[in-house]
């Protein structure tokens, strides 16, 4: 069905935007993998001195609820334990991490979308972008190897849909667009640019030509990607 509805549109070559939106991303996080492979080297190697005190049931609750490996829970929990305050160690269940030390884990700190990754996660009452510990697995599982094309396109609209309100409009394209190429004036689209680019984007994705693209019609789009689910990632 949506197929078909997606011919009608007679677009040539489909998904060719958000192919090179997503292939923009993934190269910016090329220099950090690099770094990853180091500091999980390294991590390793000292595992053994600081052992991660997370109860055995609550670790396979965690393994049957995320797509997560033990190890993977294991090391996200001393990360998280790291990043709170000493006195709040004790009690890591109740405890939240504010935004600003969230955004200073190198695995995010140069994410065009880090802040919205932080707010989408962020269970907080006070929409402050906080993450408590099952905050931060949910948002390590869906950026794991191991989530499904589903799970992380779901969320990947999510974070693009930046007023929350269920749709990519032209506002949510915009903001996108200046995550990825950066707000300076050397380095912004001019409005030109940036309305060829947005009718490109939705030439390519908004199947029933409301102006918007919903999740069906970017889950749609995006699933033709091939470098999605392996650019949509974060491993600590
Ligand atoms: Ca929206
Ligand atoms: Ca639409």
């Amino acid at each position: 069905m949506q197929i078909r509805l997606y011919r009608n549109c007679q677009v040539e070559q489909e998904g060719e935007v958000w192919f090179a939106l997503v292939k923009f991303v993934s190269a910016r996080n090329k220099d950090e993998s690099n770094q990853r492979l180091c500091r999980t080297n390294r991590t390793n190697n000292t595992m053994g001195a600081t052992a991660s005190k997370l109860p055995k049931d609550q670790l396979s609750e965690y393994q049957e609820l995320t797509f997560l490996t033990k190890q993977e829970i294991l090391l996200a929990h001393k990360r998280f334990n790291e990043l709170l305050e000493r006195e709040d160690r004790q009690q890591i269940g109740g405890s939240r991490v504010p935004m600003n030390k969230i955004l200073t884990l190198p695995e995010l700190k140069s994410n065009p979308f880090r802040r919205r990754i932080c707010q989408v996660f962020s269970t907080s009452d006070l929409r402050d972008g906080s993450l408590s510990f099952e905050d931060f697995l949910d948002l390590l599982s869906a950026f794991s190897d191991s989530a499904t094309l589903e799970i992380k396109s779901h969320y990947a609209f999510r974070i693009f849909d930046f007023d929350d309100d269920g749709t990519l409009d032209t506002g949510d394209l915009e903001k996108l667009v200046n995550c990825l190429t950066g707000e300076m004036d050397n380095t912004r689209l001019t409005s030109e640019e940036m309305k060829q680019l947005i009718n490109n984007i939705l030439e390519e994705s908004d199947i029933d030509k409301d102006g918007t693209v919903n999740l069906s019609e970017f889950q749609h789009v995006i699933s033709r990607s091939p470098d999605f689910v392996s650019s949509f990632k974060i491993v600590l």
